[in-house]
C-alpha cells in the first residue's frame, strides 16, 4: 500500500520525517515503495526548516498564515490554526495535487499533535478539502495524544485535543491514536526522546504497507496482505502496535522429534510476538470494542507453517471476538518473527471519551476568564478616560 502523507504542525512534519525514512529504508532494504509524497504545513518557518528529511522546496514545506502570523506559529491557539488554514487551504491542496507520483497513492495519512496549535487546528480542515475533493480515496488521520504532564499544566492541552479529535474524527475515514505516554511508560529514558518515539509510532506501518507491495514471488505470502484489506479494515477510531520474536538464524542439524519442538517454539514465538503487539499498542483500550482488525505474520517463509498461523487466528478471535478480522503473512524476515496488529472501528475509546468530558466543563471556565479579562481591560480603560492621548 502507498500512502501520501502530510504532517500539519511541528509533531506532524517530525513524523512525516519519520515516514521519509522508513520509505527510504523500504527502498534499499526491499527494493520497493511505499510512500508517494512527504509534505509538512506549518505557521512556523523555524520548525519547517528544523525537519531533515522532507525535501527543502516550498512545495513540501508549506508555510502557511505567514500574513498573519509573521511565519512565528499560532502559540496553542488551535482556532488561529483553522482559520489560516482555511484561508491557505489551496495553496496546500495544490502542492499536494500536482506532486508527480499522486496518483499512485492509494490513500492519504495526515498526522498532527492534538494539543498544538497549527497541526490541531488544520488538520481537520485540509482533511475536508481533500476528501471532498476526492471521494474516492481514503482519507486517514493520526492523532498524537499528549504527555501527561501537559494535560496537567494547561487546560488548552485537553480543550484543543477534544475539538481536535472531534473535527477530524467527523472527516477522515479512520482515525489512528497514538498516546505519547504510551511510549515512555516502559522506558522513562526516553520521555525527552521525541526522535525515538516517533520512530516507534511508525515502525508497525513498515511490514503493513511492504507487504502488497512486493513483486518477487519468493516474498508474496501464502496470504498477501494488501491495500484492498487495510482499507476495508481502516474504520473510526483505529489503534496499531508491532511486535518481535527474536528466532535462531542457524540451527543444528534435525535430530529425532526435534520437528515437532521446533514447531511447538516457533508457536509460542508467534504468541509471544502477538502478544507485545497487542500491549504495546498507540493508545491503551480493550480489543473487545473493536469491530475490524487485521494482523499480518512476517518470518522467514520456512518458519511459518500452519500451527502458528491458527494460534494467532485463536488468539485474535479471543480478544477481539466481534471483530472481523483480516490477515496476512509476509515471508521475508530473517531471525525474527515480527507481529503487526490493528484495531479499527472500536465502539468506546476511554481515553477520547474523557477528553470530551473534560473540555466540555472547560468551556464555562474559559468563559469565565475571558470575561473577566474583559472586566479587567475594561476598568483599566475607565481609569485612563480622564488622561490626554498622543494620537
Ligand atoms: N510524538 C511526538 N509528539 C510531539 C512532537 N512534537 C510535539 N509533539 C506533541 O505535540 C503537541 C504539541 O503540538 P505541536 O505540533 O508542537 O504544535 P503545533 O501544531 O506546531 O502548534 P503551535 O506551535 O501551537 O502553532 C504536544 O502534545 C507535544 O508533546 C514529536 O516530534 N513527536
Ligand atoms: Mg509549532
Amino acid at each position: 500500500m502507498k500512502l501520501l502523507v502530510v504532517g500539519f504542525g511541528q509533531c506532524g512534519g517530525r513524523i512525516v520525517d519519520e515516514f521519509t525514512k522508513l520509505n527510504k529504508k523500504a527502498r534499499s532494504q526491499r527494493g520497493i515503495e511505499i510512500i508517494t509524497g512527504v509534505f509538512a504545513v506549518n505557521t512556523d518557518a523555524a520548525d519547517l526548516s528544523g525537519l531533515s528529511e522532507i525535501p527543502k522546496s516550498y512545495q513540501n514545506r508549506i508555510l502557511i498564515g505567514s500574513r498573519k502570523t509573521g511565519g512565528h506559529g499560532v502559540g496553542k491557539i488551535n482556532e488561529l490554526g483553522a482559520e489560516i488554514a482555511k484561508e491557505d487551504a489551496d495553496k496546500i491542496v495544490d502542492a499536494i495535487r500536482t506532486t508527480k507520483r499522486f496518483f499512485e497513492s492509494d490513500a492519504f495519512l495526515f498526522i498532527a499533535g492534538g494539543a498544538g496549535g497549527t497541526g490541531s487546528g488544520s488538520i481537520a480542515v485540509i482533511a475536508q478539502s481533500i476528501k471532498e475533493r476526492y471521494v474516492d480515496k481514503p482519507v486517514y488521520a493520526m492523532v498524537v495524544l499528549p504527555f501527561e504532564h501537559e494535560e496537567s499544566t494547561e487546560d488548552r492541552t485537553i480543550y484543543n485535543t477534544a475539538t481536535c479529535l472531534k473535527s477530524t474524527y467527523s472527516v477522515a475515514d479512520a482515525v489512528f491514536l497514538v498516546d505519547n505516554q504510551r511510549y515512555v511508560r516502559k522506558d522513562a529514558s526516553i520521555s525527552g526522546n521525541l526522535a525515538k518515539i516517533n520512530s516507534m509510532i511508525v515502525e508497525p506501518f513498515y511490514d503493513l504497507l511492504c507487504a502488497g507491495e512486493e513483486k518477487k514471488q519468493k516474498y508474496i505470502g501464502a496470504k498477501l496482505l494488501d491495500a484492498g484489506d487495510i482499507i476495508q479494515t481502516l474504520v473510526g477510531w483505529t489503534v496499531l502496535g508491532h511486535g518481535r520474536s527474536e528466532i535462531p538464524i542457524f540451527r543444528l542439524p534435525k535430530g529425532k522429534g526435534q520437528d515437532f519442538r521446533k514447531k511447538g517454539d516457533e508457536t509460542m514465538k508467534g504468541i509471544r510476538a502477538m502478544d507485545e503487539a497487542i500491549s504495546e499498542l498507540s493508545l491503551k483500550c480493550n480489543p473487545v470494542d473493536s469491530k475490524r482488525a487485521l494482523y499480518l505474520l512476517s518470518a522467514p517463509a520456512k518458519e511459518m507453517n500452519m500451527d502458528l498461523a491458527k494460534a494467532l487466528g485463536d488468539y485474535m478471535r479471543d480478544i477481539a471476538p466481534e471483530s472481523i478480522i483480516r490477515n496476512g503473512d509476509y515471508p521475508r524476515e530473517r531471525g525474527v518473527i515480527d507481529v503487526t496488529v490493528v484495531l479499527s472501528e472500536m465502539s468506546d475509546v476511554e481515553k477520547v471519551r474523557n477528553y470530551y468530558i473534560k473540555s466540555t466543563s472547560l468551556i464555562p471556565e474559559f468563559k469565565r476568564r475571558a470575561d473577566e479579562t474583559e472586566t479587567k481591560l475594561k476598568a483599566v480603560e475607565d481609569a485612563a478616560k480622564d488622561i490626554p492621548s498622543l494620537l
